[in-house]
């Protein structure tokens, strides 16, 4: 099965749908992370807990980054050693016309492409109507491509980061039941539409990489799920969180954050790239 899932993987730029965890499972992690939101109060878009590196501050996270369905379909993609570089929630509230432009993860990374893997897991059903993420079959082959910032109005890129020439007609949609994912390649072209339903879309997305891989901007860090890190590009986040905003968490997320959002940043300025702040108003947040 996951020589198949590789074959396709090589060949489309992305495999969907993978089973993760049955829907009732997944349904408990929704509903703690529904509880979270109620009570916090905040915009889940200008939540740096939600936005970056969720798994050092939520157990079901931190248990998602290492479940062994996903880390053994990311294995046949990328190898036996893997780290987590970051995590966020991405959630379009019902009737909302939140939306992605078309683009590439790798455009702001520059990170070794074929060493990065971007997996999107469904928290709840992701559909046509609830705008789930589309890719461009085959785009990962195309090369780095020309991105525009259009700071389109509900784009939920900050600056609306955008290629221009996509031709949707070949757009595929991702459909996943909830406990599915989908997994894609770093160079691969994905965008998703607004959410036309009455249903939130609530999903979980992991950027996953092996080792060797490299980044622009000075060194960050990463958590180590699977195999060895005999490369030290990363340093690597130990704690994990015993419950929901564990104070040791909230305090080794703090620290990766300072490095983190310095990252994004200075490595935009060394390579030309425009500052990359995902979210206007928020924390600085990683552009996908
Ligand atoms: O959740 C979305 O609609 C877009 C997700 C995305 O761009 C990504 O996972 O890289």
């Amino acid at each position: 099965m996951h020589e198949e899932l590789k074959t396709r993987y090589d060949r489309d730029g992305y495999v969907c749908p993978v089973h993760v965890m049955p829907a009732d499972e997944m349904g408990s992690i929704r509903l703690g992370l529904e509880s979270y939101l109620a009570q916090s109060n905040r915009n889940p878009k200008e939540d740096t807990y939600l936005q970056f590196k969720v798994h050092m501050v939520f157990p079901w996270a931190d248990a998602l980054v290492r479940h062994p369905a996903v880390l053994d379909a990311v294995e046949t993609l990328i190898g036996p050693d893997i780290l987590v570089w970051n995590t966020a929630v991405l959630i379009k509230k019902p009737k909302n016309r939140d939306f992605v432009s078309w683009h590439q993860d790798v455009y702001y990374w520059g990170n070794h492409p074929d060493h990065v893997v971007g997996a999107w897991i469904a928290i709840a059903d992701s559909t046509p109507e609830n705008g789930c993420v589309r890719v461009i079959p085959g785009s990962h082959k195309a090369g780095i491509l020309p991105h525009a910032d259009t700071f389109g109005e509900n784009n939920m890129l900050s600056r609306g980061q955008e290629i221009a020439a996509v031709d949707d007609t070949k757009a595929v949609d991702m459909v996943l039941d909830a406990g599915e994912m989908s997994l894609h390649h770093t160079r691969t072209v994905h965008g998703s539409r607004p959410n036309r339903s009455g249903r939130s879309r609530p999903g979980f997305v992991i950027t996953y990489m092996c080792p060797a891989a490299t980044m622009i901007g000075p060194r960050t860090g990463a958590t180590l799920v699977r195999g060895v890190d005999t490369h030290d590009h990363f340093d690597l986040e130990t704690v994990r969180p015993a419950r929901d905003l564990d104070p040791a968490g909230l305090i080794a997320h703090d620290a990766a954050m300072r490095v983190f959002s310095q990252a994004i940043y200075e490595g935009a300025e060394k390579d030309g790239r425009l500052s990359p702040t995902r979210i206007a108003d928020g924390p600085p947040t990683v552009p996908r």
